[in-house]
């Protein structure tokens, strides 16, 4: 009897001509149509699979692996991985992927466009034109904020942030950051960027971008307090997770003139966005669509892929996946493979 070939679960439709590479290798169970699962249908489609392609939508933890005892590798199409709980995902010896670098200059690409529609309040200019509103040329009409000759200040200095620093310089930027930990020296200097505290980059800065990843301890971390740090002239981008910032608080000080204007393209609660918000002109709205260039949603695609046969001990890099974000579960998983080869 042919043994069975180890199940693949595909949680969203891609790109089909990329995600078919899987079938020389695995029994692929691929989603349709663009679907909303619940944590019990993610469950029940992990149940039996030896893999997984996911995206930011499906958010995998404990509940959702308890029971998917064949499960060894998740791979997300994607650079931040805050729908995982690694750590579960670890401890229960699977391995998580994700697709940094191939999406970093087209994401920058979006960070400045996003900044430039904002502060130049390009967005707002064409609804008022749109509406009819352009009855006669007026000297003062829809003033903005410029970008060369300003103070940029990027919170989250990674490689994205860098492309947004590099951008930056070519506008004639002053570029402050503010990281984890600090950048080298080379990279300081390549990027023309200056390490500072976050204080007193929000404080100094004309334009704050934020880049960072995600995680419990820099939830909101743009609220009420940190806002009034900020000059009320100053424009803020959030091109990294919804959950940084305050909502609420951010419509709030936008409505009454303690921050100039915002450009979002996340959520906390994507895809709802806060009424407030949809109620000012002087926020740029965007549908989470930073790295949606279609050359770098398909290299993404391609990457997740690569890391899904890899992980899964398929391929010519097979038990050696390129991008894994807990490298420590691949012990587990070469264990597997290993054993798989020797006919186990
Ligand atoms: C993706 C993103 O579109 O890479 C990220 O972290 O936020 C976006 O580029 C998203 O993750 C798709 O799953």
């Amino acid at each position: 009897m042919a043994e069975s070939r180890p199940r693949v679960w595909v949680s969203q439709p891609l790109f089909d001509d990329l995600v078919g590479r899987l079938a020389a290798h695995f029994d692929v169970h691929a989603t349709e149509s663009v679907t909303e699962h619940s944590p019990q249908a993610i469950a029940d489609a992990l149940r039996d699979s030896a893999g997984a392609l996911v995206t930011l939508n499906e958010k995998i933890g404990a509940a959702q692996i308890a029971e998917a005892s064949h499960l060894r590798a998740i791979a997300n199409v994607g650079v931040g991985y805050n729908n995982l709980d690694v750590p579960a995902l670890t401890a229960a010896g699977i391995v998580a992927t994700n697709t940094p670098d191939v999406l970093t200059e087209t994401t920058a690409d979006f960070g400045f466009a996003l900044l430039m529609a904002t502060a130049r309040r390009i967005t707002e200019a064409e609804r008022w034109l749109r509406e009819g509103q352009w009855q006669q040329w007026s000297f003062s009409t829809l003033l903005g904020a410029d970008l060369h000759g300003s103070t940029l200040g990027i919170v989250g200095m990674g490689r994205i942030g860098q492309g947004i620093a590099r951008r930056a310089r070519g506008f004639g930027m002053r570029v402050l950051y503010h990281n984890r930990s600090r950048l080298p020296d080379t990279v300081e200097r390549e990027c023309g960027a200056s390490y500072t505290g976050f204080d007193d980059l929000l404080g100094r800065a004309d334009h704050v971008v934020l880049v960072l990843p995600y995680s419990p301890q820099v939830h909101h971390l743009i609220d009420a307090v940190t806002l009034a740090k900020m000059k009320p002239s100053a424009t803020l981008v959030n091109i990294a997770r919804g959950g940084i910032v305050d909502e609420v608080a951010l419509a709030d000080a936008l409505a009454n003139g303690r921050l100039a204007a915002a450009g979002l393209d996340v959520y906390e609660g994507e895809p709802a966005v806060r009424p407030e918000l949809l109620a000012l002109r002087n926020v740029v709205l965007t549908p989470h669509i930073a790295s949606a260039s279609l050359a770098t949603r398909r290299a993404m695609v391609a990457l997740a892929i690569d890391n899904l046969i890899a992980a899964l001990g398929e391929g010519p890099q097979a038990g050696r996946p390129p991008t894994p974000v807990n490298p420590e579960a691949l012990a587990t998983t070469a264990g597997i493979t290993t054993a798989k080869r020797q006919g186990a």
